[in-house]
């Protein structure tokens, strides 16, 4: 298929209910929506670089700037007939992964409605539907984080992860280990702590948790492995993966036992497939993160999710969670089992809305340049 067009699309959309991390707190979800056209087929990709450089170095800005002078280029008029050639067209470009993996996500999809198939038959996926869980951002106070746990179990989520950060951290868990004490349970740092807090790290192995996530630096292994090694609970990275190399390194130093795929982070499917395919070989089991996306991206992750080795519940929740009114649809809700059925394609097996994106465009561009 010859790539005749490419649209990118700068948007913005409100969140249910405002997302505080380790490193702040946001009101709503800035994105781009990539489209890549050929043969009268159109495929969707979404880029999940944040709107400042908190979680990762890449934004909204650094991303536009990578598609629009680098990716864009490579990859239009090019004849591609399979995800690899678009690796092999980006392989030059050194880091900017979430830029890289919008648009060889957009390929898998349109890939996927050309041939009849899901995401998630492409990717080698095994379930039909799989197991989720919630991601609970900090509180201005301990009540209204009770509140929204308790919500949350309410509608079903079946594994809880909190937000913590140092003074948001041991009393905090407890309080929740207290109230639930058969709940699924993990936590994620955000690289909010040093060794220099591993004994109060350490307290955190009382509470039954399934994993601590990216507690130290973010481009961290090193300490990492001496954190696990005074830590009965099992370390996993999220921040440090930045692609199937590292994934590798991290295992062959004991940095972590967990490791969270992320696909944005890593690149694409195809580093997120090998990362997968690397860990199961070592008995290292995988979970899909989340970045807050769309439904665009929240299809991608769930069709992801679906392989073999994505044994523990991922960071993709019901689309209520996350917007009040979604680019694509249909939304994804939540099973009574706390699980999301994969989606059946072609393709992504969502449709972007056009009414609803116009409403949520910050800024777009189409190319060729006119
Ligand atoms: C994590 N996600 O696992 C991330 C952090 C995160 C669901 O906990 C904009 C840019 C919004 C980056 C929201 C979850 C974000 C973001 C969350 C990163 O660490
Ligand atoms: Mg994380």
């Amino acid at each position: 298929m010859r790539i005749t067009h490419i649209h990118l699309y700068h948007i913005s959309l409100p969140y249910v209910h405002p997302f505080e991390t380790s490193f702040g707190r946001e009101l709503e979800r800035e994105a781009i929506l990539v489209a890549v056209e050929a043969d009268g087929l159109t495929g969707w990709g979404e880029c999940v670089a944040g709107s400042g450089p908190w979680y990762s170095y890449e934004t909204i800005g650094t991303a536009w700037h990578v598609l629009v002078d680098f990716l864009v280029p490579a990859l239009l008029g090019q004849e591609i007939s399979q995800p690899a050639d678009v690796v092999a067209r980006f392989s030059r470009v050194r880091g900017h992964a979430m830029a890289r993996a919008s648009l060889e996500n957009a390929v898998w999809d349109l890939l996927g409605r050309a041939q009849g198939l899901s995401l998630a038959q492409m990717l080698g996926g095994v379930r039909p539907a799989v197991p989720v869980g919630v991601s609970v951002g900090i509180e201005p106070t301990l009540d209204e984080l009770l509140a929204q746990v308790e919500g949350y179990v309410a509608a079903g989520y079946g594994r809880v992860k909190l937000k913590i950060k140092p003074g948001w951290d041991v009393a905090v868990v407890r309080a929740v280990r207290e109230r639930w004490p058969e709940l699924p349970l993990q936590v994620d740092a955000n690289s909010a702590y040093t060794l220099a807090d591993a004994a109060r790290l350490a307290e955190l192995d009382a509470f039954d948790l399934l994993l601590i996530e990216q507690p130290l630096h973010h481009d961290d292994m090193v300490d990492h492995a001496a954190l696990q090694r005074r830590l009965r609970t099992p370390i996993c990275l999220d921040e440090s993966i930045h692609s199937p190399q590292h994934a590798r390194w991290a295992l062959d130093i004991g940095a972590c036992r967990i490791i969270n795929v992320k696909v944005g982070r890593v690149g694409g499917f195809t580093a997120a497939r090998q990362i997968h395919d690397l860990c199961a070989e070592r008995g290292v089991p995988v979970w899909c993160g989340g970045m807050l996306e769309t439904n665009v991206g929240r299809a991608g992750n769930l069709a992801l999710a679906a392989l073999p080795n994505f044994t523990l519940p991922g960071d993709i929740s019901a689309s209520a969670r996350y917007f009040h009114h979604d680019i694509a649809a249909p939304d994804f809700t939540l099973n009574a089992d706390s699980t999301i059925t994969v989606p059946g394609g072609p393709g992504s097996g969502v449709q972007v809305l056009p009414e609803r994106l116009a409403a949520a465009v910050v800024r777009s561009l189409v190319f060729p340049l006119g």
